[in-house]
């Protein structure tokens, strides 16, 4: 059975990830009434990759007798100004979730919990590949440019990511 501290470290990072599925939104709905249909639906998948997180997390608390408690989901912050600070907003949220998974990781050690160490194992394998993902993206925009990528830049990335079949 889960120890009250894990339960509520837990049910926290629960409701990290979705904040983050509304982060994903919000960066996905901006792009998309920018005209980048393909990165918006690229942020899109991604939000919901998120808010499968959050249901793994509500699923093993429940499992482990916690009591799951759903709170008030933090409002997302402002909106990017530009392409490059849209991919920048990525990364910095990937590597928030993975600080925050190895602090309940290292929590786990101390309590020796290892079933739930065990269970984040998965989430270590996952942050590392959706890094990866946020690495790739700011080389793409990089190579594009910068904060002064051209519209036709954007434009062949947004096809690019358009054809990204995506398990971020
Ligand atoms: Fe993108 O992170 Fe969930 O865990």
């Amino acid at each position: 059975r889960l120890s009250a501290k894990m339960a509520d470290a837990l049910n926290k990072q629960m409701t990290l990830e979705a904040y983050s599925a509304q982060v994903y939104l919000m960066l996905s709905s901006w792009a998309d009434d920018l005209g980048y249909a393909g990165i918006s639906g690229f942020l899109f998948k991604h939000s919901t990759e998120e808010r499968s997180h959050m249901a793994k997390l509500i699923e093993y608390i429940q499992e482990r007798g916690g009591k799951v408690i759903i709170e008030s989901i933090p409002k997302p912050g402002v909106e990017p100004k530009s392409m490059q600070e849209c991919f920048e907003m990525v990364f910095k949220q990937e590597v928030e979730n993975t600080t925050a998974i190895y602090k309940i990781i290292k929590l786990a050690m101390e309590e020796s919990d290892w079933a739930t160490w065990n269970h984040l194992q998965w989430f270590v394998t996952e942050q590392r590949e959706e890094e990866k993902y946020a690495l790739q993206l700011l080389d793409k925009i990089k190579i594009a440019g910068g904060p002064k990528a051209q519209d036709s830049a954007l434009f062949d990335l947004d096809r690019d990511l358009s054809k990204t079949p995506q398990e971020t």
